[in-house]
This record gives structure tokens, C-alpha cells and sequence, in this order.
């Protein structure tokens, strides 16, 4: 096995003298040098360049890395909104009755079992009570939102169902600076709105419940966290 050791400095003797060195190069035995590739603390060519190399495929792991993970985020983000947007809803029992005259090519006009038609819509009063958001995500979970009242008569078909002693929550609340708004952004029609007398009359009241005051119904604006009970709406699924 061949092995290398590298002398940092030499010195010659003269054979034929007892003592001190060399007088000249020309009677120095020729001791070729090794060839140094580097210099002592100076990486080698090889070695700086194997460092280099793996430099760079760490950098490039690093980036198809990055890159790859972006994608994947993108990609989950992306299935997540998919997945709110087609939530699918299943409902285990439909009550239909056949529309005369009908309203599209669909014969057939249904609510799910338990709720209850009116027009183009079908209502469910959900009587445990919550927050208006809460009552609106109850809502949201059967793939309703809160009520909307658009006229005298829709609402006077619902009230005629609801407890006169208690409050229900509808889809209207104030987006701030008294900008009220319904939950499915139709809009707010002021002449279509069946305020009691002296409501709304608080800036902190930004939702909406329907209750029953001296013999009639109508809205109250109150405080969003109050707990009442509300009405769910969803359209009729026509088939
Ligand atoms: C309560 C509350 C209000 C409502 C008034 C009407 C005292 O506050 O329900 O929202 O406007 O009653 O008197
Ligand atoms: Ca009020």
C-alpha cells in the first residue's frame, strides 16, 4: 500500500562529511516535491467542490420542498372551500305535493318532514335558544339560514305558528352603523319592514327577533348574545 507523508521541511546532510548540511543543490539528492493541491486550512479542489454539490442539492431539496408543500397547502385550502361550498345536506324524509299549476318542468314542491311550506319556502322554528349566531349556524347545519320576511303574509303565516310569550330570531342584523341586512343578501327593503312602534331604538341592539306586543307581531332590534329562539328557512326543492 502506497503511502503518502509529506515532510513540511527537509534538511540534508553531506554523507561524506560528518557534519552540517548540503553546500549546494547540485549535491542534494532531488527529492521531488509532493504535489500540494492545497495549501494547509484551504480545502482541497475536490473537497470544494463535493461541498458544492451537496450545497446545491440541499438548496434544490430545500426548494422542491417549499415548493411541493405550497401546493399541497393551496390544494387542501382549495378542498376545504369546495367542501363548505357543496356541503351535502341529507334530508331522511321529504313531504311533496304536486304543484298546480307548476311552477317549472318539476311537478313535484317539497319540505323536509317537520317543516312547513309557504310559497317558494319551507320554515322550521327551532325552539331551543341560543345566540343569533348560533341560532343562524343551527340553521346553516340543515342547510337553511335564518328567516327572511319579505311580506305581511309570509310573516303572518309563521307568526300564526310561534308563542306569543317568547322572541324568535331572524335573518336580519345590523352590519354596523344601523346598515341592516338580511342573512341570504337580499335586500333590506325599508318600505317591506314591520318595525314596532319606537324600533329599532338602540345602536348596541344589532340583531333582529319577531315577537308579539299588543295584540300584534313585529320586530325588535336586540343584543346579539341574548339567548332566543328562531325560525329556520330553506327553499323548496322542487322535483
Ligand atoms: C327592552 C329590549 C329592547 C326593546 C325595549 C322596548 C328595555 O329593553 O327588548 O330591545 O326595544 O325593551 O321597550
Ligand atoms: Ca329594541
Amino acid at each position: 500500500m502506497a503511502s503518502e507523508i509529506t515532510y513540511a521541511e527537509v534538511k540534508f546532510k553531506n554523507e561524506s562529511k560528518s557534519s552540517g548540511t548540503y553546500l549546494d543543490s547540485a549535491t542534494a539528492p532531488k527529492v521531488k516535491p509532493t504535489p500540494h493541491l492545497s495549501k494547509p486550512g484551504c480545502p482541497s479542489l475536490l473537497f470544494t467542490s463535493l461541498m458544492a454539490l451537496f450545497l446545491l442539492l440541499a438548496i434544490s431539496f430545500l426548494a422542491a420542498f417549499i415548493f411541493y408543500f405550497q401546493k399541497y397547502s393551496q390544494l387542501l385550502e382549495e378542498k376545504k372551500a369546495v367542501s363548505l361550498t357543496h356541503k351535502v345536506i341529507t334530508y331522511k324524509e321529504l313531504n311533496c305535493k304536486k304543484d298546480n299549476p307548476p311552477t317549472s318542468d318539476k311537478v313535484w314542491s317539497c319540505c323536509p318532514k317537520d317543516w312547513k311550506p309557504f310559497s317558494s319556502h319551507c320554515y322550521f322554528t327551532v325552539s331551543d335558544s341560543a345566540s343569533w349566531r348560533e341560532s343562524e349556524e343551527k340553521c346553516s347545519s340543515m342547510g337553511a339560514h335564518l328567516m327572511v320576511i319579505h311580506s305581511q303574509e309570509e310573516q303572518d303565516f309563521i307568526t300564526k305558528t310561534l308563542d306569543p310569550k317568547a322572541a324568535y330570531y331572524i335573518g336580519l342584523s345590523d352590519a354596523g352603523h344601523r346598515q341592516w341586512r338580511w342573512v341570504d343578501q337580499t335586500p333590506y327593503n325599508e318600505s317591506a319592514t314591520f318595525w314596532h312602534q319606537g324600533e329599532p331604538n338602540f345602536d348596541h341592539e344589532q340583531c333582529v327577533t319577531v315577537n308579539h306586543r299588543k295584540s300584534d307581531w313585529g320586530w325588535n332590534d336586540v343584543t346579539c348574545n341574548g339567548k332566543q329562539k328562531s325560525v329556520c328557512q330553506v327553499k323548496k326543492i322542487y322535483l
